[in-house]
């Protein structure tokens, strides 16, 4: 069958690594970048001169351009539908459309709740509304959405105990009194978001349900534990860690790094098997929820004492590394605690992690390095 895809969010972590996956699979893909005053293309620089790529331009917040872009993706699909027909017979046009695009900081989203709301929740709305008016078959066009495991929050309410714990001093998560159905998230979960990221994501995700029941809509959600790689944005924790152990290997008189709170667990991993996992979701007979996620959890505290051993420290402990709390660096609101457990995913869609933690913060403390190493 001839396929289209066309993604929101193409510039991103996740958008990048979507792109050359679906390439790989014979894809025709149409990636939507906004306009900005400096190039945002950096991660998808590499693919410009792929003949079944084309970069449109469009922003997630403005109806009408996403409808332009997602009527345009549809005719596309259409023609390639028709012209793959000469070749061999086929079902009919497939268009399979990916939300990825959102304001992903989750600080940043404490200073800019309107920004947020209108990128992360309305952006996911303009999206469904324009497929939903496009008024074809279900299974011609299909939509991913990026849900997070951030609506989890502080699910079960775990975090008054969480903190009261915490400020007892070296108790860390993983030795909380959780109780079974606490210590892992997964579809049944219910949802405390903790921020206005986490709120804009869950008003999407029950969009993205409504579509399904209410009108039919082929929609999916992936419900997306943290997942980081080489080309994770600077000021995301991992990213920032592992760009510091980089520098700080090559010249140990650099200033500390500064953090905030590192007791903070989170369920880790790699950005290339998380985007297998949003293209099978759309292989499926119905549109569907998943967790994706790894089944491990490592504080941040465990990601920087990783790291550091990356670069060939033997430090047992933060405290004899050069790295100061720095409290502006606290959220208003925390998530303690993030755990999936993806057996839904394993059982249907046949997805697995391939990425160890380990490999994972070597494999970005390395990148960092060749890249600090390049100037
Ligand atoms: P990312 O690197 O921050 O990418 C976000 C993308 O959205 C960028 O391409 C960005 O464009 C685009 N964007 C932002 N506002 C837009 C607008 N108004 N119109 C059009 N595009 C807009 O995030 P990511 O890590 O790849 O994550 C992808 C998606 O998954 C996001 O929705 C994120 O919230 C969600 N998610 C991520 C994780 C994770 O751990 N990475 C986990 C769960 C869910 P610019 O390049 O121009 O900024
Ligand atoms: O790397 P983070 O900013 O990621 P966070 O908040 O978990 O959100 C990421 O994962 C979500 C999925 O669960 C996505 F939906 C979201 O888009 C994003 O990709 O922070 C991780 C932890 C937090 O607990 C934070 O308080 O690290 C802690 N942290 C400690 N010091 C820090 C810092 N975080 C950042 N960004 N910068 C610090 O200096």
């Amino acid at each position: 069958m001839s396929k289209t895809a066309l993604i929101f969010g193409v510039t991103g972590q996740d958008g990048s690594y979507l792109t050359e996956h679906l390439l790989g699979l014979g894809y025709h893909v149409i990636g939507v970048r906004r306009r900005t005053s400096v190039p945002n293309t950096g991660r998808v620089d590499h693919l410009a001169g792929e003949p079944l790529f084309k970069l449109v331009c469009g922003d997630v917040t403005d109806a009408a351009s996403v409808s332009h872009v997602v009527w345009q993706a549809w005719q596309d699909a259409y023609m390639e539908w028709r012209r793959s027909l000469q070749i061999r017979p086929s079902e009919g046009p497939r268009l399979e459309v990916y939300n990825l695009a959102a304001q992903s900081h989750v600080k940043a989203s404490f200073d800019e709740p309107l920004h947020t709301t209108q990128a992360t929740y309305l952006g996911c709305l303009n999206v469904l509304e324009a497929i939903r008016r496009l008024d074809v078959r279900q299974e011609h066009v299909r939509f991913y959405q990026a849900s997070s495991s951030e609506m989890f929050g502080a699910a079960f309410d775990t975090r008054a105990r969480v903190i009261e714990e915490c400020s007892e001093g070296a108790i860390h998560w993983k030795s909380m009194s959780l109780t079974e159905r606490e210590r892992y998230q997964d579809e049944s979960t219910p949802f405390l978001p903790c921020s206005p990221y986490a709120i804009a994501k869950l008003a999407a995700h029950h969009a993205v349900r409504l579509y399904r029941d209410a009108y039919g809509l082929f929609a999916c959600s992936g419900i997306l534990h943290n997942h980081e790689s080489e080309r994770r944005g600077e000021e995301f924790v991992t990213r920032k860690i592992t760009k510091y152990v980089a520098r700080w290997a090559r010249d140990k008189s650099i200033e500390p790094l500064r953090l905030g709170n590192l007791n903070a667990s989170r369920d880790w991993g790699h950005a290339e098997d998380y985007v297998r996992a949003m293209h099978l979701m759309l292989q499926q007979e119905k549109g569907d929820d998943f967790v994706i996620c790894t089944g491990e959890t490592h504080t941040v505290r465990e990601f920087l004492l990783a790291a550091f051993k990356a670069a060939g420290s033997e430090a047992e402990n933060v405290e004899s590394l050069p790295v100061v709390i720095d409290s502006s660096l606290y959220r208003p609101s925390e998530v303690p605690y993030l755990r999936g457990d993806c057996s839904k995913a394993k059982r249907v869609l046949g997805w697995k992690p391939e990425v160890p933690f380990e490999e994972l913060v070597r494999r970005m403390v390395y990148s960092d390095m060749r890249a600090t190493d390049r100037g």
